[in-house]
């Protein structure tokens, strides 16, 4: 099968040579910033072990351009079929070391035969993160329809083909290995009076309790919430307080999902990061970027410094001893119609790691003290100093000892991968997804 050209047969060779190249330049910028940490009392050897262990999870859904309900634009060699999105989250994660889990969406890619996918995720070192259930859309062969909700709609009829659907899912999902399901809502109103707001709370509420019998003791349920679109009036899980609410009710393997381009402009989201950590319910991240609403721009691209913010909560709640909340999973959310897909997910991981090394660089017995004192001044110096720390080198460095490549997106380029891809698999192949 040819679609393996790039990903698995990655010479280690082609890594080094570009490594070799940009060693003289790295090794300075590495030096000057493992001695300034070592200076300040950073222990450089354990944050590039933490640098080294954080891996994000690629959604199945990103891997082809993303269209806008306007158009779509396609850059040429899609992956169109489940194997070939295979193939190019191992190409990722073979360039960075970062991005060792796949997250799928069912039914946009349903394995035909799980055991040989599995297999073929392990030839490229990938493991399956959580599976994705989708009744926001009605399927080709499906007889009810979801235009007026799914897990929430008024007719019984087509709440039970909704979880069931859902149950499919994490069947699925327990085939691969996967441990988690993630359920987004598109349930909601376009009009005021519509809908009767407690009863679409409640029958979801229901429908959920039936999906969470159906979860096996080892997994997890995501609950993802998201104030508006594709409905304008109303949603029915449009917060985070719902979202807690639903997973309060429903037990202990549910969990509050966030989605940073899931909130109303200027939300606080570091704060409800805190929050769900402090009441050990924050489950799974969807990251990307938005300037307006649910925009799915690459992670980092438009507010980094918010970015940064909620990795000093996440990694806060992370190293706490006393956290009850267990390890939140890591996946990309973001898909748009300009930048070369794989380029795209390239610096996402990389804009996550630099947030994630910043917040590490944070001094916590500092800013606890400057915070006590009511000191506000200093306590936006000690964030700010790390925040304006460049990290790369870091970053560089850890990836450079895990068999990686020093810049990411230098690589792919030189290799030409999208030019063989489209060689391989043509201009007008179309992906599944968004
Ligand atoms: C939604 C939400 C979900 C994603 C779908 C495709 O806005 O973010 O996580 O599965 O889009
Ligand atoms: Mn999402
Ligand atoms: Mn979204």
């Amino acid at each position: 099968m040819t679609y393996k050209f790039l990903s698995m047969k990655l010479d280690k060779q082609l890594i080094q040579d570009h490594n070799k190249k940009l060693h003289d330049k790295h090794q300075s910028g590495f030096s000057f910033i493992a001695d300034r940490l070592t200076t300040e009392g950073h222990d450089v050897e354990r944050i590039l072990a933490k640098i080294a262990a954080l891996q994000i999870a690629i959604p199945s859904w990103a891997l082809g351009t993303g269209g806008t309900r306007f158009s779509r634009f396609s850059g040429g060699g899609e992956p169109g079929s489940l194997e070939e999105k295979i193939a190019d989250v191992g190409l990722l994660h073979a360039i960075n070391r970062s991005s060792g889990a796949i997250s799928l969406h069912i039914p946009w890619d349903i394995p035909k035969d799980a055991k040989a996918i599995k297999s073929l995720a392990k030839e490229y070192d990938l493991v399956f993160d959580a599976v994705n259930s989708n009744t926001f859309q009605d399927q080709a062969d499906q007889e009810l329809s979801y235009k007026y909700g799914s897990l929430s709609h008024s007719d019984k009829a087509v709440r039970k083909l909704a979880i069931e659907h859902n149950v499919d899912v994490i069947k699925h999902g327990e085939l691969l290995g996967s441990k988690a399901l993630t359920v987004w809502l598109a349930d909601g109103t376009c009009f005021p009076g519509q809908q009767n707001f407690r009863k679409a709370f409640q029958r979801t509420l229901e429908s959920l309790k039936e999906i969470y019998t159906a979860l096996p003791d080892d997994w997890q349920m995501f609950i993802e919430y998201k104030p508006y679109e594709p409905y304008f009036y109303s949603t029915v899980i449009q917060d985070w307080g719902t979202s807690h609410l639903l997973a309060s009710k429903l037990g202990k393997k549910a969990y509050c999902l966030v989605d940073l381009g899931h909130h109303l402009p200027n939300t606080n989201i570091e704060q409800i990061v805190a929050t769900l950590m402090m009441e050990g319910k924050l489950g799974g991240f969807h990251f990307n970027d938005s300037k307006y609403g649910d925009d799915d721009l690459t992670v980092g691209s438009i507010k980094p410094y918010q970015l940064f913010l909620i990795f000093n909560e996440l990694v806060y709640g992370m190293e706490d001893p006393a956290s009850i909340n267990p390890p939140p999973a890591w996946m990309i959310d973001a898909s748009h119609n300009v930048k070369d897909p794989l380029e795209d997910l390239l610096q996402s991981v990389e804009a996550i790691k630099l947030a994630y090394t910043q917040a590490l660089l944070v001094n916590k017995e500092e800013l606890e003290a400057a915070r006590e004192n009511n000191d506000a001044t200093q306590a936006q110096e000690i964030l700010q100093h790390a925040y304006r720390t460049d990290v790369r080198p870091l970053i560089a460095e850890a990836r450079r000892r895990a068999g990686a490549a020093l810049h990411p997106i230098t690589l792919f380029r030189n290799l030409n991968v999208r030019k063989q891809l489209i060689q391989e698999r043509g201009l007008k192949t179309v992906s599944t997804g968004l």
